[in-house]
């Protein structure tokens, strides 16, 4: 099995609300996101963003064929399994695993090539920051 190094986060956010949010998650999360923000700066950019999604694509590829199977991409983890499993939710967080893979595989063949990991994880990068502007809007909002 590969050494899967460094992490995944737009996979991880995606899935991650399949779980009660708690101080395990919580950590588990924070380290996640603390090996993508290689700068330290607590903002992840593009850039890192992309250099994630590259380590993760190789990451998952488990046989270096150039594409990740559905297969390969519910095996390769970084901690969720396992509080999955230990929460009983086991079930759920492959099912949310399995509807990543399908939405992120536009072209339906079944397997994610390197474009289709590009423009899914760029996508899900601009959602996730208009979602959190509008979230901070929204609070600067209800305070003033
Ligand atoms: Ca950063
Ligand atoms: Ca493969
Ligand atoms: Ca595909």
């Amino acid at each position: 099995m590969k050494n899967i190094g460094l992490t995944c986060v737009a996979l991880c956010l995606l899935t991650a609300p399949a779980f009660a949010l708690d101080r395990e998650l919580e950590e588990l999360n924070r380290t996640v996101f603390q090996s993508v923000d290689l700068n330290r700066n607590g903002v992840l950019s593009l850039r890192e963003v992309d250099l994630f999604r590259q380590d993760v694509m190789i990451s998952q590829d488990y046989d270096d064929d150039g594409v990740v199977t559905a297969e390969e991409h519910l095996e390769w983890d970084m901690g969720w399994n396992h509080l999955a499993e230990t929460r009983g939710v086991a079930d759920l967080y492959r099912q949310a695993r399995q509807r990543v893979f399908d939405a992120w595989d536009t072209n339906h063949d079944g397997v994610l090539d390197k474009e289709e990991q590009t423009l899914s994880q760029s996508r899900d990068f601009y959602t996730a920051l208009i979602t959190a502007t509008c979230l901070s809007i929204s609070r600067h909002l209800n305070r003033t």
